[in-house]
């Protein structure tokens, strides 16, 4: 923990008040810190007798900065009270605190230019841990080094995936991939958004992510980290396509979730489950986005763009044959044996992932037939992205290449432009009024299992009005999500392992609980507040905004995600990259 030295106490007379002794999570803030010439607010909840506040450095011996805290503000989703506190005029660099009488003074933060590099590597590094089936060495993994865990390369078709060629109990091989959680299964439907979100954020900033290195096996090889680590997940992504009919696994799972222990520990059988078309679409647009992307590395991974294109076609001539076919967990347990209780990842309205995967279809092939089909649902609803709502990511694809794509689709980006747009200006208009002046938490909606994701995915959304329009207030505004999840929320808590001084120490993470290692696999995300509480775990706190535990049993409020740890490090490490642009 980053705090001031007991030893200077005797220097707090040098101060203007007499009270700042006390290290406080009363005053919320991203732990982080603040780029130069950024937005700088910290957040003051309960009461507060005094109107000033104070930056001072970290021995308390100097001022740089006093301020007056704005008026109280109630939040709407739970009872606490606020008051902000603004620095932003502030732009020297160093370590500070904020110091505010009767209060005490906030963990230290840094306002430094490169503020946002070390969570922007650590949630891209967090999934090296997540990987299946090779071997965390201690080089790359440091503490929490460990065995390969599942080998995945006897794995048994469930019945309720049987075909003619792959009758039930045939026995494929499925190895590799991330964890999808905290547990250790690997599903496709969640793959799918989390691959696109990593792949467009390489598509968004290549020149950064160049020079991103993660310290992982493939570093150097002559693929940007980003997407060696993506690659990683791919390649098994791939061996989940029934070779026979083009169609997609579901999952790869056992029956049911493992204990709380290291991975391979228990030795379940593993199986792939029926196919859908979620699923298939998903890996359809995934392998359609990578085959782009990796046909600038021809060099250096023969063939594999080539491979990704002809696995997305077949998917996508599967899906045609099955345009319909959800994956019903309960009904499946209904016919067949073993019965399957992990992720179900169930999902029935494949309207946006037809738009996802034509979307990225036509910008890697401009075959015409995929363009009809996202003009058939362009005027679909379609709203912040999440696992099961990925028509978004087709927009940002679309927009990202708008001026590379046929003078026809002019229409159409013209409308996805002006959709992200709105969804923006409407989330900007609110921040006022919320009691943490963040994006996150203008409906209670906000706070669901996952809800940190939500905060990543509204900055991404933000991001992306940015590149369109060129104005950099949308920065601004998706750099209070990112404060949020770095601590400026009403719980206090900054969500990433191992960042801040105050972050999440016991997620709901077998290999966290169970690897005799204190502190928790780092770069990993949080769910974050979620009054569902749908664990039935202990919560001192029940409210929307603070309904969070950090207790391992809680698996609604603390577990991790490859889907939430994806947007994640999209907002940090492009933030990380505009920042210059903007002149922050
Ligand atoms: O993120 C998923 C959330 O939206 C669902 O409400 C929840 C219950 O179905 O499941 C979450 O996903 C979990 C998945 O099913 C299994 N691995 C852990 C995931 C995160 O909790």
């Amino acid at each position: 923990m980053k705090t001031i030295s007991k030893s200077i106490a005797g220097l707090l007379w040098l101060l203007p008040l007499s009270s700042f002794s006390q290290v406080t999570d009363r005053i919320k803030l991203d732990q982080e810190g603040f780029y130069p010439n950024a937005p700088k607010v910290a957040v003051v909840t309960g009461d507060v007798p005094e109107g000033k506040f104070y930056i001072a450095s970290t021995n308390l011996r100097d001022t740089v900065f006093t301020g007056t805290l704005s008026s109280e503000k109630q939040s709407a989703y739970s009872s606490t009270k606020t008051k902000i506190a603004d620095f932003s005029a502030l732009s020297k660099e160093g370590s500070f605190v904020v110091c505010i009488s009767g209060v005490g003074n906030s963990y230290v933060f840094e306002i430094d230019k490169n503020v946002n590099r070390n969570v922007g590597k650590a949630t891209l590094k967090g999934f090296f841990y997540q990987r299946a089936s090779m071997p965390l060495e201690e080089k790359y993994a440091g503490k929490w080094h460990r065995s390969a865990g599942h080998p995945d390369n006897e794995v048994y078709v469930h019945p309720s995936a049987a075909s003619k060629e792959r009758p039930a109990g045939t026995v494929i091989s499925t190895p590799g991939g991330w964890y999808d959680a905290g547990d250790y299964n690997k599903y496709i439907v969640n793959s799918g958004i989390t691959m696109g979100t990593l792949l467009s954020a390489y598509e968004d900033f290549p020149g950064y992510f160049k020079n991103l290195k993660t310290n992982i096996p493939e570093s150097g090889d002559g693929v940007p980290d980003i997407l060696n680590e993506a690659i990683y997940n791919l390649r098994w992504m791939l061996s989940m396509q029934d070779p026979n009919d083009g169609g997609v696994y579901n999952k790869c799972t056992n029956a049911a979730f493992d204990g709380m222990v290291m991975p391979g520990v228990t030795q379940a059988k593993r199986y792939v489950v029926q196919k859908g078309t979620a699923a298939t679409l998903d890996f359809a647009a995934v392998t359609a986005q990578a085959s782009r992307i990796l046909s600038k590395f021809k060099k250096e991974l023969p063939g594999l763009s080539d491979s990704c294109l002809a696995a997305s076609k077949k998917a996508w001539a599967w899906s045609l044959q099955h345009p319909d076919l959800a994956y019903n967990q309960n009904e499946i347990n209904k016919k067949f044996e073993p019965k399957i209780t992990t992720g179900g990842y169930g999902d029935n309205h494949f309207g946006d992932e037809w738009f996802w995967s034509a979307a990225e279809l036509f910008i890697t092939t401009r075959e015409k037939k995929y363009y009809d089909t996202v003009e058939n649902h362009l005027k679909d609803n379609v709203s912040l992205p999440n696992w099961h709502n990925v028509g978004m990511l087709g927009f940002y694809s679309f927009l990202r290449f708008k001026n590379e794509l046929p003078s026809f689709t002019n229409a159409t980006t013209g409308f996805m432009k002006e959709k992200v747009l709105t969804i923006a200006n409407d989330y900007i208009q609110h921040v006022a009024a919320n009691a943490f002046e963040t994006v996150m938490g203008q409906t209670k909606y906000d706070f669901t299992w996952g809800g940190n994701s939500n905060a990543a995915n509204q900055g991404i959304l933000l991001i992306n009005a940015y590149l369109i329009s060129h104005d950099k207030k949308y920065v601004d505004y998706a750099l209070t999500n990112l404060d949020y999840i770095l601590g400026r929320n009403a719980t206090g808590y900054c969500f990433v392992t191992g960042i801040g001084s105050k972050s999440t120490m016991n997620p709901h993470h077998r290999q966290s609980v169970s690897d005799g290692v204190t502190d928790p696999v780092p770069g990993l995300m949080a769910g974050g507040p979620n009054p569902g509480m749908q664990d039935h775990c202990h919560y001192d706190f029940t409210e929307p905004e603070t309904a969070y535990s950090d207790i391992s049993c809680a698996y609604a409020s603390n577990e991790i995600a490859i889907n939430w740890n994806a947007p994640m490090v999209y907002l940090s490490n492009v933030i990380e990259a505009l920042q210059n642009k903007v002149g922050y």
